[in-house]
């Protein structure tokens, strides 16, 4: 048992451990000033490859992928465990301090947008895809929108923090959130059963969303170890939907803009070009090999 006694009130006397911690506080703002980079497309997209911030990339390149050409994007690495999310430019695009964030310049006046969910339903309306514009369709669309929104958080702030993160491994959290991670995928499983995507027979906003979170946990990806440890496998239908969405091709592009960590050949840092993808992954930005370099220079 803990020796931990509740105070009367809660105060922020040390860091409390765990991966972040040394970021994490109680209170919102900008800490230093610094502005946001920006590029020559209308979208300025400030993210990272976490499951909220692969969600917007991979919507990004699923309209390219549809033909819409506008919606050409630039994307930039906001590095959270350095504190980016505090700068000052980031704060004025997002004031919750957290990616994904988007800036749309294509109008007269720039329009922030900020929540994953947020930045998905408005590129869906700006382009009129992956989310039916009325009726029944669109009603199912956004329920599990905002299911993957409002349960997602369980996945990882509960389950995968204290799985991964926290700084001892806890019985007590770790049983409460693995049982509501298993029902969330019962849930997912059961719908998969009758449907082919998430909500309905066509591809939408909501497989969008829900794809990072629990595809990439039932793929392995998220949180060593959490695969076996939730048994994923169990849940087939699960596996079948994560498995088709994993082989699009704007998937496998977008899961990788701003991913910063993995093997070199997945880590796109900054995507600016459809050819970045090709041309920029980090193993082809491997530094030249200094003696080779004294060679050519020597010719
Ligand atoms: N509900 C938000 C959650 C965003 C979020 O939690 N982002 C995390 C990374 S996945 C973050 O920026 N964390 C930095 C921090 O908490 O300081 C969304 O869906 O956009």
């Amino acid at each position: 048992m803990s020796d931990y006694v509740l105070p009367k009130v809660w105060t922020w006397d040390q860091p409390s451990g765990g991966q972040f911690a040394n970021v994490n506080r109680p209170v919102a703002g900008p800490t230093h000033n610094e502005e946001l980079p920006a590029g020559k497309h209308p979208f300025q997209l400030y993210s990272l490859a976490t499951p909220n911030g692969q969600k917007v990339s991979i919507m990004f390149e699923e309209l390219l992928e549809k033909g819409h050409s506008d919606a050409e994007y630039d994307a930039w690495p906001i590095r959270i465990g350095d504190g980016d999310q505090f700068g000052s430019g980031f704060v004025a695009v997002n004031p919750n301090s957290k990616i994904p964030a988007l800036l749309d310049r294509s109008g007269r006046e720039p329009v922030r947008v900020f929540e994953s969910g947020a930045i998905l339903v408005y590129l869906a309306e700006k382009f009129g895809e992956f989310l039916p514009t009325s009726g029944p369709g669109r009603a199912e669309a956004l329920s599990w929108l905002f299911w993957q929104m409002g349960s997602a958080p369980f996945l990882g702030g509960g389950f995968g923090h204290f799985f991964a993160y926290a700084p001892e491994k806890l019985e007590y959290p770790i049983n409460r959130y693995s049982m509501e991670a298993k029902r969330q995928f019962d849930v997912l499983n059961r719908r998969l059963a009758e449907s082919e995507f998430i909500a309905g027979p066509d591809y939408t906003v909501a497989d969008i969303a829900i794809w990072p979170w629990y595809g990439g946990v039932a793929l392995g990806r998220s949180y060593e170890g959490a695969d076996s440890f939730l048994a994923t496998h169990e849940y087939e239908h699960v596996m079948r939907w994560a498995k088709q969405i994993d082989a699009r091709p704007a998937v496998k592009r977008g899961r990788i803009v701003n991913k910063l960590t993995g093997d070199p050949s997945e880590q796109l840092h900054e995507r600016h070009d459809a050819s970045d993808f090709a041309l920029r992954t980090e193993d082809k930005l491997q530094p030249v090999d200094e003696t080779e370099a004294v060679k050519d220079d020597a010719i």
